[in-house]
């Protein structure tokens, strides 16, 4: 019999709240994956609260579990997921990860959030990271990519340009289609021609099916609000959409989106004031996690309202 698709998600575990693995494993699971989370960190809380307590994972230690792994034959992934990474140690031993997992299965994806920073948190962007990650991923991971998921900030940092139009983006993402991944979704595009919208742009070097473009634009209605651990939700959806439609990318990025949109709504609605609250306590961190809990049941099914248009 055939086992369903199993994935290996490395990604950041916080005991209260949804950011990194608390936002995939279930989401996941619900859309028929197996599972195995790796923590990079392990955290009270996110960063944005006031404060966090916990541990940064090394490269050392995710060598043990892989090599645990590799010792009982359970490296056998059909999908490799990395989000936030605290270390280059643990970035360059991923690059070994996916390695390791390829001797195995060839064919395993790899789907890369290179996660760094946001501009959405200061006037020139915020590296939220080391420096030093920057070229780990750049010279290491992004060729060994299948999918990369960047904002657009991340975007500009792995190729070195500055996107003020759509043409910029669309040849942002050829250009590191070049250097190895075969899909590219840039999760967050702001264009100042554009202020009032947010463009999520999906591009892929893979034949589509009829109906379906290679380089797509999906347009939504930007909000206020800031919510964490969107970015790492979209990944994990995309992830199991792009799966569920390999040749049709403008299928799986509405299906992904809507699954978000269905869980910020939620969100929305639960957080109240806390949404457009300017002080940042516990209080309204709190307030403001993602409801997952109380939308998973809309993910298997989301209802798509938004749609994706050639780029
Ligand atoms: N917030 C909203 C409303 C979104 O639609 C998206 C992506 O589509 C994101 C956040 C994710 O952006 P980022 O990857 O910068 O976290
Ligand atoms: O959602 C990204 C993320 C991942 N992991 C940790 C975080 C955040 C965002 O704040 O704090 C630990």
């Amino acid at each position: 019999a055939t086992r369903p698709p199993s994935v290996l998600s490395i990604q950041s575990h916080v005991v209260h709240g949804y950011v990194g693995n608390k936002c995939a494993v279930l989401p996941l699971n619900l859309l028929g994956f197996e599972v195995d989370p790796i923590n990079s960190v392990q955290f009270s809380n996110h960063t944005g609260y006031p404060t966090k307590s916990g541990t940064v994972g090394t490269g050392k230690d995710l060598w043990d579990l892989v090599t645990g792994l590799q010792e009982n034959q359970l490296l056998n992934y059909t999908h490799l997921l990395t989000g936030y990474i605290g270390s280059e140690t643990l970035l360059e031993t991923i690059a070994k990860t996916i390695k390791a997992i390829r001797e195995v299965n060839p064919d395993a994806t790899y789907v890369c959030d290179p996660v760094m920073g946001d501009s959405a948190l200061g006037e020139d962007g915020r590296m939220y990271v080391s420096k030093g990650l920057l070229g780990v991923y750049r010279d290491l991971i992004i060729p060994l990519a299948t999918v990369i998921t960047p904002n657009q900030y991340e975007a500009e940092l792995l190729s070195g340009r500055t996107i003020k139009t759509q043409k910029d983006a669309v040849e942002v993402c050829r250009d590191l289609r070049q250097r190895g991944p075969t899909t590219v979704v840039i999760t967050s595009l702001h264009l100042e021609s554009d202020p009032n919208t947010l463009i999520i742009l999906a591009t892929t070097s893979h034949e589509q099916e009829t109906g379906s473009s290679q380089e797509l634009r999906l347009v939504l209605p930007r909000k206020k609000a800031y919510f964490t651990g969107t970015g790492d939700l979209l990944s994990a959806l995309l992830l199991a959409w792009l799966h569920k439609h390999p040749s049709n990318l403008k299928l799986a990025v509405e299906l992904a989106i809507a699954g978000l949109q269905a869980v910020l709504g939620r969100t929305i609605a639960a957080a109240g004031d806390a949404v457009t609250a300017t002080e940042l306590s516990s209080e309204v961190m709190r307030a403001r996690e993602l409801r997952l809990v109380e939308s998973l049941h809309l993910l298997p099914k989301p209802d798509v309202q938004y749609h994706a248009e050639p780029a």
